[in-house]
């Protein structure tokens, strides 16, 4: 049996984190040291967990703890020179397959580490599982979603010198992800073909809140009866923030575009 210290896995509140591939040789903390005790013991008195960070006359909103870890983190990444990713999409709109083929192309040519969600099992991070790229699973037992706190840890269970882009694969929900600021710079929706084309309007929340949105498995969208014009105009309906690419994983189609779009966002190296 290894001891707390010996074993890759963290657990808490049910939270397990494992270092796939890449484990940091000594984590420094850095992420998740306990925030300042300030902020601690006003988030402590607050019944709904929030903060007024700032005077009155500036009208700060309220950050609640969540939003202030993501900040953290977000600096942090940037502070590296790190592009921050966060993948969301229904369960099985092709975020692992995507990833996949990704850390296979892009990820020669750029070095990427990957932090992956789910309920259960270290089933996607075994499939990204790469020499060339540090991976670490979360898996969150009942938790529909990724937060700050989690990716904190996560992040510093590996090694992330070198790396340039640290995609973050969300757990497999269409809701719960988008009220979640992991420190991501940018947010990445999936609509699959095999979903229908009406799910941004279903769903408007996480698409409103996308800086992309990729349609998956186009490959399969003549099959399927799939109209992509229609689900092009729902994306542009609901989301017109957003950048939209068209892609296979299993074709390639649109790959190209996806890897333009990553490269021409690369922060300049520190
Ligand atoms: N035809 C086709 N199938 C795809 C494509 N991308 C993924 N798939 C298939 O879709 C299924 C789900 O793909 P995953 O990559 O595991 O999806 P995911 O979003 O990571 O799923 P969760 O992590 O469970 O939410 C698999 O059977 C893939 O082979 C694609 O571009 N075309
Ligand atoms: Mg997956």
């Amino acid at each position: 049996m290894p001891t707390p210290e010996e074993s890759p896995a963290v657990a808490d509140g049910g939270v397990r984190i494992n270092a796939l591939n890449g484990a940091a040789s000594s984590p420094t903390r850095a992420l998740s040291a306990p925030l300042s005790a300030e902020i601690s013991a006003a988030l402590q008195a607050s019944p709904r967990g929030e903060v007024q960070v700032k005077s009155v006359d500036l009208s700060l909103p309220l950050l609640e703890k969540n939003d202030i870890l993501a900040e953290r983190n977000r600096g942090y990444f940037l502070g590296r020179g790190l592009l921050a990713l966060n993948i969301v999409s229904s369960p099985g709109a092709g975020k692992t397959t995507l990833l996949e083929r990704t850390l296979d192309e892009f990820g020669k040519e750029v070095r990427c580490a990957v932090l992956v969600g789910d309920l259960e099992t270290d089933n996607d991070g075994r499939r990204l599982n790469r020499p060339h790229a540090a991976v670490a699973q979360i898996t969150t037992g009942t938790v529909c979603h990724l937060d700050a706190g989690m990716i904190a840890r996560a992040a510093e269970s590996i090694d992330l010198d070198g790396a340039r882009v640290l995609f973050i694969e969300n757990v497999g929900n269409l809701v719960c992800p988008a009220s979640f600021d992991l420190g991501e710079q940018i947010r990445v929706v999936l609509l699959s073909t095999t979903e229908g084309e009406d799910k941004p309007l279903k769903y408007p929340p996480i698409f409103k809140s996308a800086h992309l949105v990729l349609l998956t498995k186009v490959d399969v969208a003549d099959a399927l009866g799939f109209d992509r014009r229609v689900a092009v105009e729902n994306i542009r309906r609901i989301a017109p923030q957003a950048e939209i690419i068209e892609l296979s994983s299993r074709s390639g189609e649109g790959l190209a575009s996806w890897y333009d779009y990553l490269r021409a966002r690369l922060p300049r190296r520190r």
